[in-house]
């Protein structure tokens, strides 16, 4: 975690330059997940720039906090995120989904620098993140293991064992983030299955639960803070997000959960993000 408060207005630039790279991606690759990718990188650009303990010119560096990207489709946003950081060139970036590139159309640790986990099968983030955070307590460190879920990946079962599991073991260097956007691939989660009052439910299974705007820089910040200082129990931050966030025909709109935009299209949304 770093010393000196960020700047915000520098985040919000490289989050926007982030969104511009995850729309030419998808663009480029005629495919891809734009609208989970514009709902995540928020919440990504200030983990990666501002809170995690990495080093991009060591990815394997035995000392890094952990970040797994449980919806693996929003992968865009993890490779612009890394090429903000430095683990790859910002060029490399249009090698998405190419035959034999470093990065392809999921997440894969073994293809491409500073991925931990692969994923696309959705549901296993958490219990992946459990590990590596019991094998800290164990070890003695203080690394610490954060994961990102998506609102209708929590339909997986998979997830809520994993959650009283890191309940079980007190494992308060672990913190899940909810990329709470309400939708699910083809319709809106109250459509689809309900997830009712997800607060109470994550409460009831134990867990420290912040709530806040997943675009508003300043709060996701302070949440992370307040989650390293949370002792006893896991943190999850149930993160208020807006799918295709920042593109004004993209967002909220369920048709861009999977879908690379024309030239056309690309050319607006460059637009409005400048
Ligand atoms: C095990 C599994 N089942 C189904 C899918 C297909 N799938 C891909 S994305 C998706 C919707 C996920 O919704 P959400 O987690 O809300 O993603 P977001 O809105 O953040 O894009 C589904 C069902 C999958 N990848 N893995
Ligand atoms: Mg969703």
């Amino acid at each position: 975690m770093h010393d000196l408060q960020p700047d915000f207005e520098q985040l919000r630039q490289a989050c926007q330059r982030m969104r511009k790279n995850i729309l030419k991606m998808t663009h480029r690759a005629k495919g891809g997940h734009p609208g989970g990718c514009l709902s995540a990188i928020d919440i990504l650009g200030v983990l990666y720039l501002e809170i995690m303990r990495i080093k991009p010119d060591n990815p394997t560096w035995e000392g890094r906090d952990y970040f797994f990207l449980s919806k693996g489709h929003a992968v865009p946003a993890l490779y612009a995120v890394l090429a903000e950081c430095g683990y790859i060139q910002a060029e490399e970036l249009a090698a998405f989904r190419e035959m034999g590139s470093r990065l392809p159309a999921y997440p894969s640790n073994e293809d491409t620098p500073g991925v931990d986990m692969a994923s696309g099968s959705l549901g296993q983030g958490l219990s992946i993140a459990n590990g590596v955070a019991l094998a800290a307590k164990l070890n003695g460190t203080e690394q610490r293991a954060y994961v990102m879920l998506g609102d209708g990946e929590l339909h997986e079962g998979q997830i809520w064992e994993a959650m009283l599991s890191s309940a079980h073991y007190k494992l308060d260097n672990v913190c899940a983030i909810v990329d709470y956007n309400r939708l699910q691939l083809d319709g809106p989660l109250d459509e689809v299955k309900s997830l009712g009052d997800l607060r109470a439910k994550w409460e009831a299974f134990a867990w420290n639960v912040i709530e806040i705007d997943g675009h508003n820089l300043e709060e996701i910040y302070n949440a992370f803070l307040a989650a390293a200082e949370y002792k006893g129990k896991p943190t999850v931050i149930l993160a208020n997000t807006i799918k295709g966030k920042g593109v004004s025909f993209m967002e909220d709109e369920v048709g861009w959960h999977a879908a690379g935009p024309s030239d056309e299209e690309l050319e607006k949304a460059i637009e409005e993000l400048s």
